[in-house]
Formats: C-alpha cells, sequence, structure tokens
C-alpha cells in the first residue's frame, strides 16, 4: 500500500469542495435522472492530476438527492459505463423490488441500459445511495451520493451541511490502484486506503463564521474505513443516527462512524473569528487531520442560537420484545480470527480450502459465497426478532440489514439508556450488540458486513420475510 502520498501531501488546499445542486421538486413527485458514468475529479489538490472515478453524473459525490418526508422517488439509473452496476438506496425503508441488490433483488443494469426505481421513503434522515454491484470496486471508485429526507419541520440551522467522508487508495499521480479485492484486504481490515476525503476532496478547508449554528450530515462512504472524529472544543450535540433521530445529546468524545454509517450533528461555532480548529480522526493508530474549520473574520452573531435541536420522534415500529423470537448470529474468520473450519456450499471444509476460493469470513459457521443462499433467518412478516451479533474475529465490522432498522439494545451484556435505531452498527472485536426490530418488510434482505472486502470474502447472509 502506497503511504507516501498521504504522507506528502501537506499543504492545505483551497479546493471548494461543495455539491452541484440537489435534484429536489415540489411536487408529490422527484423525478430523478442519473446516469453511472465515468468522470475526472481533482481529489488531492492543484500539485496534482485529477482523478479518473466512476460517479453518478459523473461526479464524486454523485448528484445529491433530496426530497420532503411523503414525497416519492421516481429515478431512472442509466448505466453508461462499460460493466453492470445497480443501486442501493442505504438505509430507506422501500419494497424489496427497489432494493437495487444485484442478483438478488433485481438483474444488473447492463452497460447502455437503465432501471427504473420508484418508492417512498418512510423515513426522514440522512442516508445514501450507492452501487451494490461488485461494490468493493465500484464504490471504491466513486459510485455513490447522499440522499437526504428532509424532516416536515426541521430544526432551526444557519447552514445544513452534509460531508460524505471516504478513503481513496491512490498512486503517486493521483490514479485510483487498481488492486481492488486482494487477498490482504478481504482477510484483514479491508481497502484501508490512503488519502481521506470530504466530499471527494482531500485536506479541504471549510469556511465558517463565529456564532454559525450548522447542522453537519456525516455520511461514510468508505469501502472499510471507520472514522473517529474530533471536533476540538466545539462539544457537537447528536441528533441523529443512521438516519434516525435520538434525544439529542452533547458529547465531548470522539465522534464514531462506521463505514456505511451516518451521524447527524449540531455545531454551534464557537471560535474566534479568523481562528482554525481541525477535525481530526484517530480511529485507527495514526491520527491525521481529515478537514479544517476556518472562521472568517466577522462573526454571524454573539451568542450561539439556542432554539430546539431535536427531530420527531423515529417512525419505526416498535418490536414486541415479549413474543419476540431470539437468533444469535456469530462472525468467525479472517486473519488472526482462530476460525478452523467452516460450510461453504453446505460442505465442511478447512478455513485453508475456503481461502483458496477466496472466502476468510463466516456467520453461523456458514460462508456467504453466494447472494441467494439458504436464508440465516427465515420468519413470518410482522415477528418481532431478537437478534445478538458476536463478533469472535480481530477485526471491527459494520453489519448492515437491508430494507429495515434494527434497535440496539446492549453492548456486552450493558443495556443502553436510551436503545437507539441503526441500520449498519459498528460491531468491534470480540463485542457482542443485541438488536430487536419487526420483520414487517416481505421479501429476501440481505444481512452483511459493509466493510465491502468482507463482504465479498463470505461475510453475508440472508434475512427472508414472507
Ligand atoms: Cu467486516
Amino acid at each position: 500500500m502506497n503511504r507516501r502520498l498521504f504522507l506528502q501531501a501537506g499543504g492545505i488546499t483551497t479546493l471548494s469542495g461543495v455539491f452541484p445542486a440537489a435534484l429536489t421538486a415540489d411536487t408529490a413527485s422527484t423525478v430523478i435522472d442519473v446516469t453511472a458514468q465515468p468522470g475526472q475529479t481533482n481529489i488531492v489538490g492543484p500539485d496534482f492530476p485529477a482523478t479518473d472515478v466512476w460517479g453518478f453524473n459523473g461526479e464524486v459525490p454523485g448528484t445529491p438527492i433530496r426530497l420532503r418526508l411523503g414525497q416519492s422517488v421516481d429515478a431512472t439509473i442509466h448505466n453508461a459505463l462499460e460493466v453492470p452496476t445497480a443501486v442501493h438506496w442505504h438505509g430507506i425503508r422501500l419494497p424489496n423490488a427497489m432494493d437495487g441488490v444485484a442478483g438478488l433483488t433485481q438483474p444488473a443494469i447492463a452497460p447502455g441500459e437503465s432501471f427504473h426505481y420508484q418508492f417512498t421513503p418512510p423515513d426522514s434522515g440522512t442516508y445514501w445511495y450507492h452501487s451494490h454491484v461488485n461494490a468493493y470496486e465500484q464504490i471504491g471508485r466513486g459510485l455513490y451520493g447522499p440522499l437526504i429526507i428532509d424532516e416536515t419541520t426541521p430544526p432551526v440551522v444557519d447552514r445544513d451541511l452534509t460531508w460524505m467522508i471516504d478513503d481513496w487508495r491512490l498512486l503517486d499521480d493521483a490514479s485510483i490502484s487498481g488492486d481492488f479485492g486482494n487477498g490482504h484486504d478481504r482477510s484483514h481490515a479491508g481497502r484501508i486506503g490512503n488519502v481521506p476525503t470530504v466530499n471527494g476532496r482531500f485536506r479541504d478547508v471549510v469556511k465558517v463564521r463565529t456564532g454559525e449554528r450548522i447542522r453537519l450530515r456525516l455520511i461514510n462512504a468508505s469501502n472499510a474505513r471507520n472514522f473517529s472524529l474530533s471536533f476540538g472544543d466545539l462539544k457537537p450535540s447528536v441528533i441523529a443516527i443512521d438516519g434516525q433521530s435520538v434525544t439529542p445529546y452533547v458529547t465531548d468524545e470522539t465522534i464514531v462512524i462506521g463505514a456505511a454509517g451516518r451521524v447527524d450533528l449540531i455545531l454551534d461555532m464557537t471560535g474566534d473569528p479568523g481562528s482554525k480548529m481541525p477535525v481530526v480522526d484517530n480511529f485507527y493508530r495514526q491520527s491525521y487531520d481529515l478537514t479544517q474549520f476556518v472562521y472568517e473574520q466577522s462573526p454571524l452573531r454573539d451568542q450561539p442560537l439556542d432554539s430546539a435541536i431535536n427531530l420527531p420522534p423515529s417512525l419505526i415500529p416498535e418490536p414486541d420484545l415479549a413474543n419476540a423470537t431470539a437468533h444469535v448470529v456469530t462472525i468467525a474468520g479472517g486473519a488472526m480470527g482462530g476460525l478452523q473450519r467452516a460450510k461453504l456450499d453446505g460442505e465442511w471444509m478447512s478455513l485453508r480450502k475456503v481461502a483458496q476460493q477466496g472466502y476468510v469470513w463466516a456467520i453461523n459457521d456458514v460462508v456467504g459465497n453466494k447472494l441467494r443462499m439458504p436464508p440465516l433467518i427465515d420468519t413470518k412478516q410482522g415477528s418481532s426478532i431478537i437478534l445478538t451479533i458476536r463478533n469472535e474475529t480481530a477485526f471491527p465490522h459494520p453489519m448492515h440489514l437491508h430494507g429495515h432498522h434494527m434497535k440496539l439494545l446492549s453492548i456486552d451484556g450493558k443495556a443502553l439508556s436510551e436503545p437507539r435505531w441503526v441500520d449498519s452498527p459498528l460491531v468491534m472485536p470480540r463485542q457482542t450488540m443485541k438488536f430487536a426490530f419487526v420483520a414487517d418488510n416481505p421479501g429476501e434482505w440481505l444481512f452483511h458486513c459493509h466493510a465491502l472486502e468482507h463482504h465479498a470474502a463470505g461475510l453475508g447472509a440472508l434475512v427472508k420475510i414472507s
């Protein structure tokens, strides 16, 4: 892995890193036309060449899609790539046929073809859309964008800002390293890159004003990098996790956001005019400045706003814990994981033999080498499920359940004071998390690790609801 680029490109760049105008409409239906196509963007800064990417409408992040709660999405996705693709609407509780998992919920969109997605998001919040075909390469090359569903009455802020945070593995000429899905990434932490970005820009700066109130929507679009962000002395208020509201709480701890996860913050910019403040990531051993706030000379106001910041309560149905069916899911394998053998296509074999076919992970001893497999959970629509996920590996796994949110009840046996809804919880090594949810959305749903190389190496399963 080439770490030189990251270490040598020292200067703060002044690229703007702003989104193009969002695709929005005031009508009941939002009509969207998006093309998956090659593009070019300057990721690292003016001292480096532009990077060839794949993006929605050729941009990274792709064209933002934004609508109000209650509006439907009418999206045509055209494929102008030379490879098949499909679009998954991450975190949205939508009909199974619209979920975008090629090979499970739809055929892939062939080059030159298009696919029509139609659904009405039932929840407001911060989501994203991304490719779900060879995702470790297609997301790694930039095929993702923000998907924002506005509350009917959002909290009053001066600015509503979205940061899609990503992590690129670039060569010295700023081109994308083509070693997607290699054996080391599959069996270790996934594809960890050397150029972490905010909205496709490395070490950009974000201009702010003293007294300004910002709603910051963090979306982790990395293949596998997890973030643990420090906002200095700003003391952010967390208002939503994975799109769902939480009772706002102020934290001076770092904000942990696993791959595919989202966190909404309220930031009151309390720094002095003219000052600078880095946003630091310290999830891994080497901490670094992800981006930097730069205060303009003129303050916006003397005192921060003190209006309410809470979001409307989540609309997701509450599970019936007393009558729920319990399932335990054990994740095993990977490097330093100690897994001896596992079942591949119904046959027990040594991990060495499994690894010869490119797979190194198992869920309840079963290698998820296909999308369509005998289900891990097979249940009736409307039933409540208690799901315990045990991570018996040496690596963190952001576990994503499609079509549903799960309520996180406890971590390592310790009950949360306020259980919260999640769709991509980051389960740390040796950690056990307990969740509950209502299996109310019929279909065959993917349940997989969103460290995309882990999914490709067997860390996936099906939840069937009929
Ligand atoms: Cu994983």
